[in-house]
């Protein structure tokens, strides 16, 4: 029997229960929260009682460090950045927590001695999937870094009670189920009812003169709602430093309406505390928006003003007058989502604080900076007129405002040029007329950056170009990065010890001392541990494979995975291309001597996207043919993983050999698994596309497969009429393969389910797979050649990890403090 009573005294040492980082303190917390916040003890505590009581005992630390946090910044008053994202993906927090508080070693044995396997707790954390695909977890990256390099930080966002669905494959298809992450709560975060803030919507505005002869606007909504702050702490790596994650959840004004309640209608107020909920309900699973999404545009106006009303709250607190807020604040817009903060600042500043119409604008110019995550023009948001005024008739006048006075200055700088002014206008007035989010964001924000140098430069050169020629020195390129203790550390431990006793400790918080690897890249015994750090990756994943899809897969073969959003410019169909190249080859000449090959896919389509869950169906249907045919059995398997997310993608990306980032060139703004799969040693086959560029650049060429045709030669052969039909009639391998899918061999002879797709390769092809097929061919063969060659295979990976220094977010973010945001780090010291 376990002895409750002992729970409540000090740890050993004189350590508190709430603070203490022994073992003992560790085990004496873990059965104190077990008892007394889950109501169990050990012997009949279920899994979920057991996560639960270790994420409280992880939280009161966490909470400890977060309260010297706020101490020291509200005695240093430093300024701070405020990351505004509608989306984020943080992936399961035990695991990092542990290891950036430096506990993970006291704890799995304080758990072993009560008999718990602390892998178990970990494996069994259901993650917050706040976001669609890279723009979230870049997100998430991002306050990993900013925590750890000790910048006072808050990002702002949604709490979402439906996050991404959850894809299931049934018959080959995703079917999408909804993802109730929060049905058995949610330990990690913290509520703060007393921190919320109005929101209104809807309605009209009446201007006016006030006692002093002032203009003055009201703005009279039709409804209002409130918006509550739900924290979640972020501790940095080896720091004190613990920055909140504050996500608004939407609530009815009053709980019940009371006018309502009186006249005898208890029924139509609670429905209308539910409608408000709406709000905040679920995340729109679509990464390019749709145009016209009456919800979507309450979301983004939801948590924008709940995020610039909270630090104006701060900012009081300061006592520095309203006119110094950019000093106290800067605020990065997380692609369009949030850009409606620039017309909601100014109103603000305005209708509630007074200002006049220069000093506002000269406030906001300087408070926002904006990210531009793609070049898809599809991807562009643009709101209609009539929706726009509908619901935010005040920040419309505010718009056309901040227009009128920007296109009289366009006017004045270009005075014959009357296109450039509608080129450049908020308003996009080919009807019906639309406000065009970028333009808003361009113009109010002091600084515009891409993600990637290629993708900086497209940016220059075509979305933004007239913004661009008006404003050169607003533009900047931050190249993305991701975080090394996720996607090294937590996710792949026997690399991580392998670097730390070969470089020491240091380089998980300052990447580049990888580069100590270049030194081993040739020594038989570190290459011979380096692989046998990758095996035991693989064999882990094969088990994860096994559980998820019944799916035997062989360590031994190459693991060749692409797993990310599925998207037509993504070209998860070119990968299919060459299984299928693979595949008929054998069945030409089955004695033929291959590389085995294990295949895996992963990834969601937005669900209203059919081509894109036609290719998910396609994969799925060749996987079902290569799988059960015995003549390529031994040499090919295709796996498709259901439900990819952060936890699936840290089994996924340190047991890969080769990371598939094929898109087409200047399609893919960035990309941010290349990065996390290079680092854990996989060698890339890739196109001159986003952060590929600077990967191979880092890297050396001769470790890097490229092929393809680079962006120019993608946008030359577009415009000088491109005819897949005849890269088709051109490569009798290619010819095979397009035939054997036309033919319905992968649809059990049905040969209209992939007719789409066919045709669409045949016909438009408009990512140009066709054009690419041979050179990608060719470069697999390479691949397979070099993959013979275990010792130069391995020399190419241990030189990728040890050259990709450059990759991690916290570079990224140094970047962001230095050029754009202008902030220096604030120590804490634990209380
Ligand atoms: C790029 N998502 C990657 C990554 O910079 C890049 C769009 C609309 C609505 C909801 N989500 C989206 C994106 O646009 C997105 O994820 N973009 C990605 O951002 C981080 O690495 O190349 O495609």
């Amino acid at each position: 029997m376990t002895k409750h009573n002992n729970t409540t005294k000090p740890g050993g040492n004189g350590e508190s229960i709430r603070t203490g980082m022994s073992e003992e303190a560790i085990r004496l917390a873990f059965l104190d929260n077990l008892f007394y916040v889950q109501g169990r003890f050990l012997e009949v505590a279920s899994l979920d009682d057991k996560y639960k009581a270790l994420a409280y005992t992880v939280r009161d630390r966490l909470l400890h460090r977060w309260v010297s946090t706020i101490r020291t910044y509200q005695q240093a008053n430093p300024r701070t950045v405020c990351y505004l994202s509608a989306e984020y993906l943080p992936g399961p927090f035990m695991g990092l927590n542990l290891l950036n508080m430096g506990i993970e070693e006291p704890t799995r044995k304080a758990l072993q001695s009560l008999g718990i396997d602390l892998e178990s707790l970990i494996a069994y954390e259901q993650e917050p999937g706040l976001g669609n695909g890279g723009l979230g977890r870049l997100a998430a990256c991002f306050m990993d870094s900013l925590a750890t390099l000790q910048i006072p930080a808050t990002s702002y966002g949604i709490r979402y009670e439906f996050g991404i669905f959850q894809q299931d494959i049934r018959n080959g298809e995703q079917v999408e189920t909804t993802d109730n992450w929060l049905h058995y709560g949610n330990p990690w975060e913290v509520r703060r009812p007393q921190i919320s803030y109005d929101v209104k919507i809807g309605g009209h505005t009446e201007h006016y003169t006030n006692e002093q002869g002032l203009h003055r606007v009201r703005w009279v909504p039709h409804e209002t709602f409130r918006g509550v702050a739900i924290d979640t702490p972020i501790l940095g790596h080896d720091v004190n430093t613990v920055n909140l994650m504050r996500l608004w959840r939407a609530e009815a004004a009053e709980a019940l309406d009371f006018h309502a309640f009186n006249e005898g209608d208890y029924y139509g107020a609670v429905l209308r505390e539910v409608r408000s909920e709406t709000i905040s309900k679920v995340l729109y699973p679509n990464d390019a928006p749709e145009i016209g999404k009456r919800l979507r545009l309450l979301q983004q106006h939801f948590f924008v003003t709940c995020s610039l009303q909270d630090m104006m709250r701060v900012h009081r607190t300061t006592g520095m007058p309203i006119e110094r807020f950019h000093e106290k604040f800067t605020v990065q817009l997380n692609d369009t989502h949030p850009a409606i903060a620039v017309a909601e600042l100014m109103r603000l500043l305005l209708d509630n604080h007074h200002l006049d119409w220069d000093t506002a604008w000269h406030v906001t110019r300087h408070t926002f900076a904006y990210t531009n995550h793609t070049l898809l023009p599809e991807a562009l948001e643009k709101w209609p007129i009539p929706l726009f005024q509908s619901l935010l008739p005040r920040h419309l006048e505010i718009i056309y405002e901040i227009n009128s006075r920007f296109l009289d200055e366009v006017r004045q700088r270009y005075p014959f040029d009357p296109d450039r002014a509608q080129r450049l206008s908020i308003i996009d007035e080919t009807l019906p007329r639309h406000v065009r989010m970028a333009h808003l964001a361009c113009i109010g924000s002091f600084a515009i950056n891409g993600v990637a140098e290629l993708h900086s430069q497209l940016l220059k050169e075509t979305v933004l170009r007239d913004f661009y020629e008006l404003w050169p020195e607003k533009f900047q390129n931050k190249t993305n990065g991701v975080t090394p203790r996720r996607f090294m550390l937590l996710s792949n431990p026997g690399l991580g010890s392998l670097l730390n006793e070969t470089l020491g400790h240091g380089w998980e918080t300052d990447l580049e001392q990888l580069r100590g690897l270049e030194a081993h890249a040739d020594d038989p015994a570190f290459q011979e541990r380096w692989r046998q750090v990758k095996r035991q990756r693989k064999e882990a994943l094969a088990g994860e494979v096994h559980k998820l899809c019944g799916i035997d897969i062989t360590p031994t073969s190459l693991y060749d995975v692409q797993v990310k959003r599925i998207h037509e410019y993504k070209r998860q169909h070119l990968n299919l291309l060459h299984i299928i190249t693979l595949y008929n080859r054998i069945k030409r000449n089955p004695a033929l001597d291959i590389v085995p090959r294990t295949f895996i896919f992963g990834g969601k389509s937005a669900p209203g996207y059919a081509m894109a869950k036609l290719i998910i169906r396609l994969i799925n249907a060749v996987a079902e043919m290569v799988n059960r045919d015995r003549d390529v059995a031994g040499r090919l398997k295709v796996v498709f993983l259901p439900n990819f997310s952060v936890k699936l993608g840290q089994w996924v990306y340190p047991a890969a050999d080769i990371s598939q980032q094929i898109s087409t060139a200047g399609k893919e703004a960035s990309g941010t698994g290349n990065m996390k799969f290079s680092m854990n040693g996989a060698l890339t086959i890739g196109t001159l596309d986003g952060a590929n560029v600077e990967i191979r650049e880092d890297v050396g060429a001769e470790n890097f497969f490229l092929f393809g045709l680079d962006a120019d030669a993608v946008s030359h052969t577009l415009a000088n009429g491109y005819r897949p039909w005849d890269y088709y009639n051109a490569n009798q391998e290619l010819k095979d393969v397009i035939d054997l899918i036309a033919s319905g061999f992968f649809a059990h002879g049905d040969r209209s389910l992939f007719q789409p797709l066919v045709d669409h390769l045949l016909q438009h092809d408009s990512y140009l797979l066709l054009a690419d097929y041979a050179d990608y061919i060719a470069c697999q063969d390479q691949v397979s050649a070099a993959y013979r060659d275990p010792q130069r295979w391995t020399r190419m990976s241990i030189l990728n990890v040890a050259r990709i220094g450059k990759f991690s977010s916290d570079r990224t973010i140094a970047e962001y403090c230095r050029d754009i945001w202008k902030v220096q780090p604030v120590p804490v010291k634990l209380d």
